[in-house]
């Protein structure tokens, strides 16, 4: 089918998520229709370095054929069956084994779902349960943050704290609290990062004495805020986070959806951190994307009490533990750790990455370069030294996103943050062709707002 056929179909049947459907439905969509390695391509023929792993999700990289052929061999054998009943299939319990294996602690019991969003739905259902049971039903409040993104279903958008989502749909449902989140460019002031990451966990404590611990169950936060623009708190932050939530027995909840499976060079992003949660949401790097599938783990006290003192757990999905996903997923972490894909987002490409993205904080419209392993942001202002955000928040992100796309560069902008996060498997030479047009699209930039550009 051409491509105006499709782009009028698509205008005129589907809505897209997180997007203004009149103002695409004008624009025609961007149709994608091949991938290999680090790159896409879109029907009018177009190669497009994706820096953004489709949507922080791609880790392995796109074609591995092998995933294909673990889904196909699924499909054939046993194409699906519940974990109801008292039932399960091969896969499922290989990948719930395996994902104890790979995280830390004794976070040893999970539950499936298909999405990250789905994953803290029942996250919040069974941490009410977990409390409840234990004759405290009024230890129900789970606090966030502003700005944080926990997904798009009910519970997910009540826990994230994005405002243009509570405006829609009547959210947050009761008994969700937000404090502000850890951003030290905008928010830090004459502090050190170090001191300014103590003050803002801090916002917990202070928090909960407020709401009084004995209402407040858990505190959920992604170790590295994603969707809002890659905030890296300061080293300081989580572990005085995981010390408030021991003091007042708050269950400590790492959404690693984007942080997890290599992402910050460590296989989690709590341990890059170095805090031990209670509670893990994962998905996204769980299947590399190829895949719908996610998951919420929990630790052997949680599991212990749930399943001891829970009687029958009223909550499952028709798809949990679905054996055709977990297939995939089980190939991926083969091919993660067969390829030692996260050490080379530790070790070698990923310190390249680092280097050569810090370096952009060269460029005068880069206010802050920050990274880690491969997840990072560059920071556009209006004056260099002056640490603050442009007048008009997003117009700047928007144009140097739409000149990176033009040389050939999928880059994600929110605000005026340059978001990076490509498959873990660039090479050096993609590297170098990742960094030299960016600069070239912030030259670009630059020229536009009538800047002076220092050239490549
Ligand atoms: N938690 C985190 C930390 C996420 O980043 C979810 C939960 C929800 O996962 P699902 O699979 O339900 O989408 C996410 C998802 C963006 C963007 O604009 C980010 C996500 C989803 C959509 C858009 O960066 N992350």
């Amino acid at each position: 089918m051409d491509i105006l056929k499709l782009q009028q179909l698509d205008a005129a049947h589907h809505l897209h998520p997180f997007n203004d459907n009149a103002a695409l439905a004008k624009k025609g969509t961007r149709i994608l229709s091949r991938g290999e390695g680090v790159y896409v391509w879109d029907s009018a023929g177009n190669k497009l370095l994706d820096a953004f792993a489709g949507l922080w999700c791609v880790n392995i990289g796109y074609g591995r054929k092998e995933l294909g052929a673990a889904a196909a061999k699924q499909m054939t054998e046993l194409a699906y069956y519940n974990s109801f009943f008292g039932c399960t299939t091969e896969p499922t319990v290989k990948l719930a084994a395996k994902i104890a294996e790979l995280t830390p602690a004794d976070l040893n019991h999970a539950f499936f779902s298909n999405s990250g969003s789905e994953a803290n739905d029942t996250i919040l259902r069974l941490v009410r349960h977990f409390w409840k049971v234990q004759d405290q039903p009024q230890k129900n409040i789970v606090i966030g943050r502003y700005n944080g993104y926990h997904g798009s279903t009910v519970a997910g958008a009540s826990l994230g704290g994005m405002k243009g989502m509570h405006a829609q749909g009547g959210l947050p449902i009761p008994d969700i609290h937000h404090i502000e989140p850890p951003f030290w460019f905008l928010d830090g002031g004459d502090q050190s990062p170090e001191d300014y990451g103590l003050v803002a966990a801090r916002r917990l404590e202070s928090k909960i004495l407020e709401l009084g611990p004995n209402r407040v169950a858990a505190f959920i936060g992604e170790p590295i805020m994603g969707a809002i623009g890659v905030y890296i708190p300061p080293m300081t932050y989580w572990p005085e986070i995981e010390r408030i939530c021991r003091k007042y027995d708050v269950l400590l909840i790492a959404d690693e959806v984007i942080c997890g499976f290599g992402r910050t060079g460590e296989w989690f992003g709590s341990q890059y951190f170095g805090f031990t949660p209670d509670i893990m949401t994962i998905a996204k790097g769980l299947t590399s994307g190829y895949i719908p599938m996610g998951a919420s783990l929990f630790n052997d006290r949680i599991a212990k009490v749930l399943a001891e003192q829970g009687g029958e757990l009223a909550h499952g999905y028709t798809y949990s533990g679905h054996p055709v996903c977990a297939a995939v997923a089980l190939e991926n972490i083969r091919i993660l750790q067969e390829e030692h894909i996260v050490d080379q987002a530790r070790t070698n490409t990923g310190p390249y990455l680092q280097e050569r993205w810090l370096a952009l904080g060269a460029h005068p419209l880069v206010g802050e370069s920050r990274i880690v392993g491969m997840v990072g942001a560059l920071e556009l202002v209006p004056n260099k030294p002056a640490r603050k955000s442009f007048a008009e928040r997003g117009k700047v992100g928007v144009i140097c996103r739409d000149f990176a796309l033009q040389l050939g560069l999928i880059l994600r902008a929110t605000n005026d943050s340059m978001l990076l996060s490509p498959p873990l498997t660039i090479s050096r030479s993609e590297i170098d062709e990742l960094i030299e047009k960016i600069w070239k699209s912030l030259d670009l930039t630059a020229r536009e707002l009538g800047l002076a550009t220092p050239g490549v």
